[in-house]
């Protein structure tokens, strides 16, 4: 049977409300990176709103599941919670249609599944895992990735019962659709990554991406390497933020490489950003954060905003904590060809 996102909407933030979560401290520390190295577990997502996702990721972890399974535990919590940022409780495109976006990686045997712009679906996360275990592809979108949810039995709505809804959210907007220049009035992820007791490395992210977006954009989010990239031998990193000032620059790769070359974890975020910065037009006005974990259980994180929240979860605490910002003072000049 299907039933409108709007009933599904009230249906999902009752349950997901209340969820059991094991430990509940909630700690903001002006730190960018971890003291010292955590042995796995360790969860580590973006905003304030990843805490609860993390806990259930390491409840999964401790009841026998993979970091893999942990991932998608705790990414489908925040998908089902209500967030106005993520799952079909997120703001519409500029149709008024809400649109998705999600990816996964598994560290190990380097795999990867994503969907692009699906709708209707009340789990990209989901769904993206089974393109990666199910398919011979890595991304799926539009209205071939609602066809293979719907193969696969996945939960869904009915998005013409909503129509109504859409029409007044289309008078409302000033313009049909965002130029050149404009800037979202609502957009963030969730991007989780995860390290496993075991030593194994995975992460994903979930998005309905820019409010009011051109119908059929895509961000970075399910974009390998750019919203999310795990090196199971190095660590994970994943984005929110702009999207467009993300995927041009690969970014998630860039911190993973980072890493790969001997940065900690929020230096790996840090340097990304500032290399990002030294090329693009608006040097550190971009709206990027990233969120990094590294194979020994190292993490940190970064935002071109002072202040960034990210959430970390071990076996001993379960945190918000505040990334490295960057400010335009601290961004070097280019070098030269010295
Ligand atoms: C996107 N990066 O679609 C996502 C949105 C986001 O904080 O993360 N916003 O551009």
């Amino acid at each position: 049977m299907s039933i409108s996102r709007r009933d599904f909407i009230k249906r999902t933030a009752v349950t997901a409300s209340s969820t059991p979560i094991a430990m509940n401290t909630t700690f903001a520390k002006p730190t960018g990176e971890s003291a010292k190295p955590q042995p796995g577990p360790v969860i580590v997502s973006t905003w304030g709103f990843g805490k609860p996702a993390n806990e259930a990721a390491l409840s999964l972890l401790l009841r026998g599941g993979s970091a893999l399974d942990a991932v998608e535990h705790g990414i489908r919590l925040v998908e089902l919670s209500g967030n106005t940022s993520v799952g079909l409780s997120g703001k519409p495109n500029a149709a008024g249609v809400v649109q998705l976006d999600a990816c996964i990686m598994n560290g190990p045997g380097h795999q990867a599944g994503s969907v692009g712009g699906v709708e209707g679906i009340a789990h990209p996360i989901t769904v993206a895992r089974r393109v990666m275990e199910k398919t011979p592809h890595v991304m799926l979108v539009g209205r071939g990735a609602r066809w293979f949810a719907l193969a696969e039995s996945l939960e869904s709505v009915d998005e013409k019962a909503d129509e109504a809804r859409y029409r007044e959210w289309l008078a409302a907007r000033a313009k049909p659709s965002p130029g050149k220049g404009d800037k979202p009035d609502n957009h963030d992820t969730i991007a989780l990554v995860c390290l496993g007791a075991d030593g194994a490395l995975a992460g994903g992210c979930s998005t309905s991406g820019w409010s009011g977006k051109v119908p059929g954009r895509v961000g970075d989010s399910p974009i390998i390497g750019s919203g999310l990239y795990v090196d199971n031998g190095v660590g994970a990193a994943g984005a929110t933020g702009l999207g467009e000032n993300v995927m041009r620059y690969c970014a998630s790769y860039q911190v993973v490489e980072n890493m790969r070359h001997g940065m900690s974890p929020g230096e790996a975020c840090a340097e990304a950003i500032r290399r990002i910065a030294r090329t693009d037009p608006l040097g550190l006005d971009l709206d990027i954060n990233f969120i990094a974990l590294d194979k020994r259980g190292r993490f940190g994180a970064a935002g071109t905003k002072a202040g960034f929240p990210y959430s970390v979860t071990t076996t001993h605490f379960s945190e918000v904590r505040k990334g490295i910002g960057l400010t335009g003072a601290a961004l070097e000049k280019e070098g030269g060809n010295e």
